[in-house]
């Protein structure tokens, strides 16, 4: 099924398997368990809902031939899943089940088994013969802990193993002879590694907790020390965390002083990926806290290898909106879709030891790794491990099963808040005090120690904490123009966000920001969009519509903005209290990173509007650009176009504001001397009452 816009030759070619029949395979007696058949579901209705697959080829999912399973398994272990679910097993499938760990049986399993391990071979074979670039299979039950004769962690087939001996053992005319695994699945991938451990021929790379040896599935296998056998040696590659917590920038450092350098002497002629997405933040099961863009950069790092010949295959991640982002990520990237954002994580300590471990052990075998890290990366680039970390013992602290998050208090924004390490920033002081972050996060060189002191000057030192700026100290050298439209038109109202507390009418007090400085400047401007009022019911107002600006410009509508100049920090802040995520179980709670940096300025600069994934659930989760004033950028906030397409509809209700809310308005428009107390009335009745 290939889409039909003009554009489709320029696109590259990416493939997808799904098979509703893997969902079959479920827990026999209906039990929940993380691996469910929704996971699939889920990626598949997240990328559809995307329009991924008309952008995509869509592949038949094939049940793989007892041949080719041969290569990895026993003939007892495969003539066991074939019959599995058949009838004559059901008296004993539940405990043969419970021989092996971790694994459930039902009477769908044999058949997903099939197809998911026949689904990789397809997609392996598409990619090899080069008709596409690369595929997504979305598949389960996954494999990368399969052995040659034994069911383990959810896994049944190693759909992995059997795909690339399929390439390296029944396809030699495809040329394919060296081939890269990349496992970035949370856990170990043991049975992919003994199946090539002693085979030059295929590299393998597995990312996962290790925890000393605590983490699933334990045991001494995922130790950087198992490092390949025989004419293997140097071709397996473990990357063992020492603790949960890890985020897109420990991987990243991995990627670019393990990985990276080892991909590019190998040179494999194809990347398989056992894709699991259990290292994404929210999974139940890994701890670990990488964003859908953290695996999106992982990905965009490995095309440059193998011509862009990637097949990324499903294992394990269990929280199906993670999973679902993730992979809508990675499909991006591969499509070659724009992918915005920055790492706004520092790396651990702990991170640097073991890629130093790592390095160390693997130097005889990959001269490039034979150098010293530079000291200034090491120095710079630090963040104690969780177990370190000292709380505070404010009674909103909160512990999470892993023992290391908190909630705090807005007023107690320490200076350990996410910290950005120094080398990745840029400081222009020639250019009115602008600072740019920079993403590009550097390969074997970084900047010089003297480079480093020189921009840790244009901060003043009690913004640095060992070596790292926090993300509030840098925004808050960045200003911006907040245009508001709504009940925040009425300065009182807008100085809740920054000072805090409520104003009349407001059913409950706001946090305010951190920097509660006031605004440096107001002026009004008038814009050629749609206003409107919609939804019935606020928690600040009560009963009655709330402001909308229709975010598509519109040069017969004309909307009163209030703009306040602030600082991007503070814009943070507002952005955060306005869509009402600044609480959870009524713990307010802080931001671990911004919600709009300085790249996600840009993007918005450069594309006008841009909803942000984070506030989808809020109600004002599309930031606008408004052009500049002063030469800084006019920034709001509003619904998404697609929200002012179900205000039209009638879906989502049209609505006066409130009394109370009403005066707002018009205290606003008054006081700002935009209009008289009349005028002001029917300006916004007149919004209310528009037909949409
Ligand atoms: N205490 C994959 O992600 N956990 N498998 C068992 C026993 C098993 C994960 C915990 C985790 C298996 C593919
Ligand atoms: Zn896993």
């Amino acid at each position: 099924m290939m889409a039909s816009s003009p554009d489709d030759s320029l696109r590259p070619r990416v493939g997808l398997i799904y098979d509703e029949r893997m969902c079959r395979h479920t827990t026999p007696d209906g039990e929940a368990h993380p691996e469910c058949p929704e996971r699939i579901r889920a990626i598949w209705k997240k990328l559809e809902s995307e329009g991924i697959p008309r952008r995509c080829v869509v592949l038949n999912a094939k049940k793989v031939e007892d041949k080719y399973l041969a290569s990895v398994h026993t003939q007892n272990y495969i003539k066991l899943i074939k019959n599995i679910s058949s009838k004559e097993f059901d008296s004993r499938r539940q405990r043969i089940a419970s021989k092996f760990n971790s694994i459930y049986l039902n009477v769908g399993s044999s058949e997903a088994a099939y197809l998911a391990a026949g689904s990789v071979i397809e997609a392996s074979e598409k990619v090899a013969k080069g008709d596409l670039n690369s595929v997504i299979a979305i598949v389960r039950p996954p494999g990368h802990h399969a052995e040659s004769n034994e069911a383990m962690g959810f896994c049944l087939f190693n759909n992995v193993a059997v795909a690339v001996n399929y390439l390296l053992n029944e396809k030699p005319e495809l040329g394919i002879k060296k081939i890269l695994i990349v496992d970035w699945d949370v856990h170990h991938g043991n049975g992919t590694q003994k199946m090539f451990y002693k085979d030059p021929r295929v590299l393998f790379f597995s990312v996962h907790r290790f925890d000393f040896g605590c983490f699933y599935p334990s045991g001494d296998d995922g130790a950087y020390c198992m490092i390949g056998e025989g004419p293997g040696a140097g071709y397996n590659i473990n990357i063992p965390w020492e603790h949960g917590q890890c985020s897109d920038a420990d991987y990243i450092a991995v990627w670019d002083h393990v990985l990276i350098p080892i991909a590019k002497e190998y040179n494999p002629d194809i990347i398989l990926v056992s894709a699991g997405f259990d290292a994404a933040i929210d999974d139940p099961l890994g701890g670990c806290c990488v964003t859908p863009h953290g695996y999106s950069l992982l990905l965009q790092k490995l095309m440059q290898f193998a011509q862009g010949k990637i097949v990324m295959v499903l294992e394990g991640g269990y929280n199906l909106k993670s999973i679902a982002n993730s992979v809508l990520a990675c499909a991006k990237v591969l499509l070659q879709e724009e992918s915005v954002g920055s790492i706004q994580t520092a790396t651990f300590k702990s991170t640097w030891r073991v890629i130093e471990a790592v390095r160390h052990e693997l130097k005889g075998y990959w001269p490039v790794l034979d150098v010293e890290l530079p000291q200034n990366l090491l120095i710079t680039n630090s963040r104690p491990c969780p177990a370190e970390v000292t709380y505070s013992s404010s009674e909103s602290d909160v512990e999470n099963d892993e023992g290391t998050a908190r909630t705090i208090n807005f007023s107690d924004f320490v200076e350990d808040d996410v910290l950005l390490p120094l080398s990745k920033l840029k400081i222009d002081e020639g250019n009115h005090g602008k600072v740019i972050a920079s993403d590009q996060v550097q390969e074997e060189e970084s900047l010089s120690a003297s480079e480093a002191s020189h921009d840790a000057e244009l901060v003043t030192s009690n913004e640095i904490v060992d070596g790292y700026i926090t993300w509030r100290s840098l925004l808050s050298k960045v200003e911006v123009w907040y245009a508001s439209f709504g009940s925040n038109m009425w300065m009182p109202r807008f100085l809740c966000y920054i000072e805090g507390g409520k104003v009349e009418g407001m059913s409950a007090p706001c946090c305010g920001s951190l920097d509660k400085s006031s605004p440096k400047d107001v002026i009004w401007k008038i814009v050629p969009h749609r206003l409107l009022f919609g939804r019935s019911h606020t928690r600040t107002w009560g009963a009655g519509g709330v402001a909308f600006l229709d975010p598509e410009r519109s040069t017969s509508d004309k909307a009163y903005l209030c703009m306040y100049r602030i600082t991007l920090e503070q814009f943070n802040d507002v952005l955060l209290q306005e869509n009402s995520l600044h609480q959870e179980n009524g713990i307010i709670k802080q931001m671990a990173s911004p919600l709009l940096d300085l790249h996600i300025l840009e993007y918005v600069a450069k594309n006008k509007s841009l909803p942000l994934e984070a506030l989808k659930d809020g109600w004002y989760s599309t930031v606008l650009y408004l052009g500049k004033e002063d030469d800084l950028p006019i920034l709001t906030m509003t619904c998404s176009a697609s929200d002012v397409e179900r205000f039209k509809s009638g879906e989502l209700p049209a609505s006066v504001p409130a009394k109370d809310y009403m005066n707002t308005l018009v205290n606003g428009l008054v006081e700002g001397k935009q209009l008289t107390r009349e005028e002001a009335v029917a300006y916004v009745n007149g919004a209310a009452t528009w037909k949409l």
